[in-house]
Order: structure tokens, then C-alpha cells, then sequence
């Protein structure tokens, strides 16, 4: 049953998506206080790599993680979907003797990151972490310590706020591991900050949406951005049921930029490392006639004139400490453009919550 626009502000879906700068600064408290979660093993000494995995937005979270836990550690860190865990196992164990495996999963119930985490433990005798929003899960049973965050859980479908708590919570662990007491305190001031924004661009989002129609939709990214534009375009086709793919942004040169046409509406998230480039490909694509949107902390004249939306954050902090608020105007899209489709978010349609096999 479709939601009447009218009707959105009740949507379960809308609230969490709205809710988020809330969310992250009290699992950022539980955190700092170490109270009901437990730290991932790996110890101070210990230098392994890491291994994140997961299974759709877990497992596009779980990219996001592995750069933000190489860029914050200096250790190597990958992730796979849980689904090559189980197939090609021999994957797991390319780089290094010493792995760490890190399995996130929102529900703790998908078989697969379930299975994933005791194949990883009990047979390859890695030490394996769970991250999850739920209590006494089977993912706890099989991991040798769990982080719980419980205030990021949802009652919608689409995972939207247990993406970015999950993340920012391992972007924390990462710093803590690091001891960069720097990166954690901006984090922090990052969730506050955050409150004062989003009903802005929440705003800026539906006038775009309201105002446009599409035939599909582009999200790129580079280093950490690369998983947000993974997960962007995930949340467009769930909550919208739109043809939408993510690249590295570079590469959309090199073959895909042949679908662009006035009809295609295409996200940068503009990072600052990679800033001279990535504006060089939006240039490139509005001239093809494409519709370019840039998600970015703070625009200059280059991304202005190369953007026919512009959707800045404007918070404090580098821009590693800024990945999770980036999801959010891409939320915001998925979530506009199903009900200005007639499509209800907090149904989406042939999902369930949680992916179970016999
Ligand atoms: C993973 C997942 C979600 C997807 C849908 C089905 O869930 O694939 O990413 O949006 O909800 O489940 P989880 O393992 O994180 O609970």
C-alpha cells in the first residue's frame, strides 16, 4: 500500500533515517563508556589484517570499515560478502597468518554471516568480532566477542541508521585501536552537529525529487566513499525499486558513462583527497546531458558549476570522520523517490528484513 506524501512524516523508515544524529551519539556514549559493549579482541600488541564481512548493506558497510580501519590503523584490512566466506573460503587467508575476522550483521539472523563467523571461528580457527543491533543472537553464539548496539536497531526493512552507527562504531573501535584520541572526539562532534543539518537536506532532497523523474540512477565514490556509493545505490532500489549501480568514480569512464542520458541522475560523493578528479568526471557527465548531484562536506566554485544539485553537509572534521553522514541525502533519495512513485518505503517490495536458508 502505497504512502500518500502527506502521510511520510509517519513512515518507520522516514523517522529512523531522521533520527540518526540522535542515534550516533548515544551508541558514541556507550562506547566511551564501555558499558554493555564489548571491545573487539585484537589487543594493542597484536598487528594482524582484518577481515570484515556481511551480506548486502552489512556488507557494503563492512567495505567502509575495512578503508576506515586501514586509513585510522595502517593495518591491512579487506572485505568480503559473507556468501564467499562459505564458497571460496580459500579467500579469507590470501594476505597473512594473523587475520582478525570482524562479521556484522544488523539481525545477527542471516545465515549466511551466521554460518560465515563459524566457519571463520571453528574452522579456520580465526578469532572472529560480531557487530550487530540485536541481543542474544546466533551470531553472538558463534563469535568470540560481539558488539551490541542496540539504540541503532529499526523496525523498517531497509537498514539506514544501523548502517551508519555500525560504521561510526568501528570507525571508533579503529581510532581507539590506533589511539587517536582526535578522530574519536570528532566523531563525536560530528554526531551533534549533524542534528542541525538534516532536516535541511532532507528538504533540499524532496524538492529535488519532487521536481524530477528518472530512468536510472549512478552513485560514485572513491577510497572509503566507494562503499557508501555501493550502499546508495543499494538503498535506491530497495526503497524505490530504480535502476541504480555504484563505481569507483574514475571508472565510470571506462565503459558504464555509456548509459548517460538526461535521464540518468548521477551522485558524486565528492571527497576532498580525490576532489580535482572526481570533478573532472562530473564536468565530463554534465556535458553528456547527464544530471549531476554532488554530496559533499563544503562546495567550492568547481563542484557548483559542475553539479545540478548540491547537497553539502557543512560539518567539522576530515572527511573520514564525515563518511557516515554522507549516506544520508542518498537515503533521503531512495526514500522520496518510492513515495513519489507510489511505493511504500517500509515495504519494500519482495524483501524481507532478514535473509534466512533452510
Ligand atoms: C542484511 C540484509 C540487508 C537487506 C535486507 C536483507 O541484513 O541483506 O542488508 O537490506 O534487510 O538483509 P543483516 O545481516 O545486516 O541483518
Amino acid at each position: 500500500m502505497a504512502i500518500k506524501p502527506t502521510e511520510y512524516p509517519q513512515s518507520e523508515t522516514y523517522k529512523e533515517i531522521l533520527s540518526q544524529s540522535e542515534v550516533w551519539q548515544s551508541v558514541l556514549q556507550e562506547l566511551k563508556q564501555g558499558k554493555s559493549v564489548e571491545r573487539l579482541p585484537g589487543g594493542k600488541n597484536r598487528k594482524p589484517s582484518w577481515l570484515f564481512v556481511g551480506c548486502g548493506t552489512s556488507f557494503y558497510l563492512a567495505e567502509a570499515a575495512a578503508n576506515s580501519w586501514t586509513l585510522l590503523t595502517g593495518e591491512p584490512a579487506r572485505a568480503l560478502p559473507a556468501s564467499e566466506v562459505l564458497l571460496y573460503p580459500g579467500l579469507t587467508r590470501l594476505d597473512a597468518t594473523d587475520v582478525q575476522a570482524v562479521v556484522i550483521s544488523r539481525s545477527g539472523r542471516t545465515s549466511e554471516a551466521v554460518r560465515a563467523a563459524q566457519v571463520l571461528r571453528k574452522e579456520m580457527h580465526v578469532p572472529t568480532a560480531g557487530v550487530t543491533c540485536a541481543e542474544k543472537t546466533a551470531l553472538e553464539a558463534e563469535c568470540d566477542s560481539t558488539l551490541v548496539l542496540r539504540a541503532a536497531d529499526e523496525n523498517s526493512m531497509v537498514m539506514t541508521r544501523s548502517f551508519t552507527s555500525m560504521l561510526i562504531s568501528l570507525q571508533w573501535l579503529a581510532a581507539e585501536h590506533a589511539g587517536n584520541m582526535a578522530f574519536s572526539r570528532s566523531l563525536e562532534i560530528m554526531a551533534t552537529q549533524f542534528a542541525a543539518r538534516i532536516r535541511s537536506l532532507a528538504e533540499q532532497v524532496e524538492d529535488f525529487v519532487v521536481g524530477h523523474s528518472f530512468e536510472d540512477y549512478v552513485f560514485l565514490g572513491q577510497g572509503p566513499f566507494h562503499g557508501v556509493a555501493r550502499e546508495a545505490a543499494l538503498k535506491v532500489m530497495e526503497m524505490s525499486c530504480s535502476y541504480s549501480q555504484s563505481f569507483h568514480t574514475l571508472e565510470f569512464r571506462h565503459g558504464p558513462k555509456a548509459i548517460v542520458t538526461p535521464q540518468t541522475a548521477l551522485t558524486f560523493f565528492v571527497s576532498d583527497t580525490g576532489q580535482q578528479s572526481e570533478v573532472e568526471v562530473m564536468e565530463e557527465m554534465k556535458d553528456l546531458g547527464g544530471v549531476t548531484i554532488a554530496v559533499c562536506n563544503k562546495a567550492n566554485e568547481s563542484i557548483r558549476k559542475a553539479s545540478g544539485l548540491v547537497l553539502e553537509l557543512n560539518l567539522p572534521g576530515d572527511e573520514l570522520a564525515l563518511l557516515a553522514p554522507h549516506i544520508v541525502p542518498s537515503q533521503l533519495m531512495g526514500f522520496f523517490t518510492g513515495v513519489g512513485k507510489g511505493l511504500n518505503p517500509d515495504q519494500p517490495k519482495n524483501l524481507t528484513r532478514v535473509v534466512v536458508l533452510d
